[in-house]
């Protein structure tokens, strides 16, 4: 297999040299008394040390040149375990397990003794991590700002069936990955109050006076590219206390409270908030969200220089894309300093402001927009408030200008809100302070501008655009799927890795008869691998000559995994009445995978519901061999990597209009698995690519949906009419799952019949159907391996260097700066 090559070329011996002067030097242990982390811990540190030199020489020739810089800024990077990225990116996996075996260690064993970081939530963190890959590999300058959570998302385990979350303590141990700079602390400051006075020239002066600060310590982590001697930064600000603790109440015994203050200080970074999809209005979480933006702005005008004339340099020297609104406060933060700080005039400082700021929005769920209450921001940022009041007065001026009399407008298009409460809407400070606003896929795009957003696209059609996400295919096809990547470098040799559009150069194999057989192959022996990860790491036992069918993603009623358990009650139930032989039927595995938020009751309850139905089928004789439930506790980045590239099929079934994109989906594909799918986000786009025939749609449209719920919506008008739905409502109903007690299950039944928000039973029948195509499309397995090669073969557009190059020519327009 080609790689590229490393860095100075590395010998076993020297490899080995280097782990064992590691053990002894660094962890002071011999390799007899090494524990399991000073083994893992000496391998990360043998590897990251090729890294390095590129990373300095990267930071120099970038500083020399002065080069514009992205800047990233995110709450969330979903990264994944590290090791196989920097052996990928350091060409040293060959030496790397051979060393280890010289030593008698075994490479994967130490391999999966990683925690993964798990700083995000689902996609929109997995995105963040796609796209600092991409960016190093396409040799952008470029830094990405987050938060060094202390507790990453939740692990989830199952007692009884319902979910518990654990905390996720992954810097227990350390990180080896991490470079800590506590010298380059960032001060940031909070509460107080804001004093007014005028200058010479009558000019309002504005002075924050803080309660409060907390230091922002940076960790700085490699991001090295693929394929290039480029190395960029992700920096992740953990917060500490200024003062560690009051020595004098600490000397009198009080020892709580002389510790107080520290404690609440370093809370900012403890934990990340379980959240996806609906914004969780904590005090906390704004301080997040003001911690981590306020460091990485000052940081980045430090190195721009903070004089007027360096200061207006800015846009030719950064640009800021603001991953959601987590991260909007960095707006009037922005205006802050240029003002009161720095002291340039209101007018300039916004026309800079508004030219380095960009927003992508993630969402169509109007619930998902955030909002922070005049009260809590005017308490915790005094003086941000008033900077937002001033950029809505000045906006709400340009509304009337162009639109006199009409103050429904107004209204609508204010970045603040009166009802139900007077709060800052972050979307629109997000809108009227970018360049660019731009939605996650094509059909998102649109929403957003003919609806979410309609307003605004109409003052400022040209304001809007779009960018299809996308996925790294380092971590998702070369590291994940080792053997369809050799297979694909056999048929079109490597430069894929970096360039995936060539992967449409497969499209031929796709009719030759020995390349199917070898793709079968690498499929089957993928699904063997999943079959002994999930016997392992949960001691399921799967068979692994079934369709694997998979849905993984968050737990959301408008991903509608309720769908998906009324298709697999509905197969149990027309065996138990005879109506289906499961001798003669295809064996399917119907795998699940997904968090809850803590918070999100009906969610979890829709876990309990998977796992008794998983229960209860999986332990009946009637139906063994034919049907089976598999659901692993604590999906994540890592099982992802031998689950994806194991599925035949991918559910991607939101209610259409709900799904800003997904990314889960262009993953499945590119690893040859065919979608089963609603016309929603990226959906429409893989659809579009890998070909109607390769693809199972089904559902109500967008429009369809829209006209639906105008009319009325009555889901139990559906229950009504269609007897094998009503038989599987019926069954959960009857305690079928739940031992007999019709309780159990109740909440979800009476909301399926008489809400229903995400129409899971106007779609019923549609996908049913759609899944008998999957039946017997699949029993052809000649004919599904060739389509399964066309969805790889049309899959290159939804590589993450895609998405980056789409934001370079559409929004950011930054050159690249090549390492030599
Ligand atoms: C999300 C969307 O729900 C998801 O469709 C999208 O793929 C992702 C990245 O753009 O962003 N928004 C939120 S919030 N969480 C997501 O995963």
């Amino acid at each position: 297999m080609n790689q590229p090559p490393a860095s100075p070329s590395v010998s076993v011996d020297d490899f080995t040299t280097d782990f064992i002067s590691r053990l002894h030097n660094s962890r002071g242990v011999d390799l007899e008394s090494a524990s399991d982390n000073d083994l893992y811990s000496a391998l990360a540190w043998t590897v990251r040390k090729h890294l390095i030199d590129r990373w300095l020489v990267t930071k120099r020739v970038q500083r020399e040149n002065k080069a514009k810089t992205v800047a990233y800024l995110s709450a969330e990077y979903l990264l994944g375990a590290q090791l196989h990225n920097m052996l990928l990116a350091s060409g040293l996996g060959t030496v790397a397990r051979e060393s280890m075996a010289s030593l008698g260690l075994s490479f994967d064993w130490l391999a999966e003794l990683e925690v993964e970081p798990g700083l995000g939530n689902g996609g929109l963190g997995r995105l963040a991590a796609c796209f600092v890959d991409s960016l190093a590999t396409l040799d952008i300058p470029a830094t990405g700002y987050g938060i060094r959570y202390q507790h990453g998302i939740f692990r989830q385990t199952f007692v009884d069936g319902r979910q518990v979350e654990q905390p996720d303590n992954w810097l227990e141990l350390g990180s080896p990955w991490e470079f800590p700079h506590p010298e380059a602390s960032i001060v940031v400051h909070f509460g107080g109050h804001v004093e007014h006075t005028t200058d010479a020239e009558g000019n309002d002066l504005a002075a924050w006076k803080p309660a409060w600060n907390v230091l922002a310590v940076p960790y700085n982590y490699l991001v090295p590219g693929y394929g290039t001697q480029n190395v960029n930064s992700l920096r992740l600000w953990s917060a500490r206390a200024t003062q560690s603790f009051d020595l004098q109440i600490f000397n009198s015994g009080d020892y709580e409270n002389a510790v107080r203050a520290q404690t609440y200080a370093e809370n900012i970074s403890q934990v990340l908030y379980p959240e996806d999809s609906t914004p969780q209005g904590k005090e906390l979480r704004l301080q997040q969200q003001y911690f981590f933006v306020a460091a990485s702005v000052q940081e980045m005008i430090g190195q721009v220089g903070t004089s007027l004339d360096e200061l207006r340099t800015l846009p030719q020297r950064v640009v800021f894309q603001l991953n959601d609104t987590h991260p909007v406060i960095a707006i009037p933060e922005m205006m802050r300093l240029l003002v009161d700080v720095y002291g340039m005039e209101w007018d300039e400082a916004w026309g800079i402001t508004r030219s380095v700021f960009n927003y992508t929005c993630h969402t169509l769920l109007p619930e998902a927009l955030e909002v922070w209450s005049v009260d809590l921001l005017g308490r915790l940022l005094p003086r941000h408030l008033e900077i937002i009041y001033r950029i809505n007065d000045d906006f709400v001026a340009e509304v009337r200008e162009s639109h006199p009399g009409n103050e429904l407008l107004v209204r609508r298009m204010s970045i603040i809100q009166e009802q139900p409460f007077r709060a800052v809407r972050m979307a629109h400070l997000a809108t009227v302070g970018s360049t660019k606003v731009n939605g996650v896929a094509a059909l998102h795009s649109e929403l957003l501008k003919d609806k979410v957003l309609v307003d605004f696209s109409n003052l400022w059609p040209e304001k809007f655009t779009n960018v299809t996400n996308g996925v790294t295919p380092r971590r998702f096809v070369k590291i994940a799927n080792p053997g369809l990547s050799s297979l694909i470098d056999e048929a079109i040799g490597t430069d894929w890795v970096k360039d995936l559009s060539q992967l449409s150069r497969l499209e031929p194999f796709a009719d030759d008869a020995a390349f199917r057989e070898q793709f079968r192959a690498v499929k089957a022996a993928n699904k063997t691998r999943l079959v002994e990860t999930l016997r392992k790491r949960d001691g399921i036992e799967l068979a692994d000559d079934a369709i694997f069918d998979v849905m993984v993603k968050r737990l959301h009623e408008y991903k509608r995994q309720m769908l998906k358990v009324l298709h697999v009650v509905t197969l149990y139930d027309k065996i138990l009445r005879g109506e289906l032989d499961p001798e003669s039927m295809t064996p399917r595995v119907v795998i699940f995978g997904a968090k809850a938020a803590p918070g999100y009751l009906m969610a979890k309850e829709i876990i309990a519901l998977i796992n008794a139905v998983g229960a209860t089928i999986n332990a009946d004789p009637r139906v063994k061999g034919a049907l089976y439930v598999a659901f692993p506790a604590n999906y994540n980045v890592t099982l992802a990597e031998t689950l994806i590239p194991a599925a035949d099929l991918s559910e991607q079934i939101s209610l259409a209009g709900k799904e800003a994109s997904g990314t889960g989906n262009m993953k499945f594909a590119l690893n040859g698995a065919l979608t089963i799918g609603t016309l929603d986000g990226a959906n429409v786009e893989i659809r579009e690519l890998v070909g109607d025939d390769n693809f199972f749609l089904f559902g109500l449209t967008e429009p369809e949906v829209a006209t639906l719920q105008a009319k009325g919506y009555v889901p139990s008008a559906y229950y009504e009419a269609n007897a094998s739905l009503k038989n599987a409502i019926d069954l959960i109903a009857s305690g079928a799952f739940s031992g007999g007690n019709r309780q159990t299950f109740e909440g979800i039944v009476s909301d399926l019949l008489w809400h229903d928000r995400f129409l899971v039973l106007a779609d019923y029948q549609a996908y049913i159907e759609a899944q008998n195509v999957v039946e017997s499309a699949y029993a052809d397995q000649d004919a599904w391996a060739k389509s399964a090669i066309l969805n790889v073969a049309r899959s290159g557009f939804f590589s993450s260097d895609r998405s980056i190059r789409d934001y370079l020519d559409r929004i950011w327009h930054t050159p690249a700066v090549p390492v030599q």
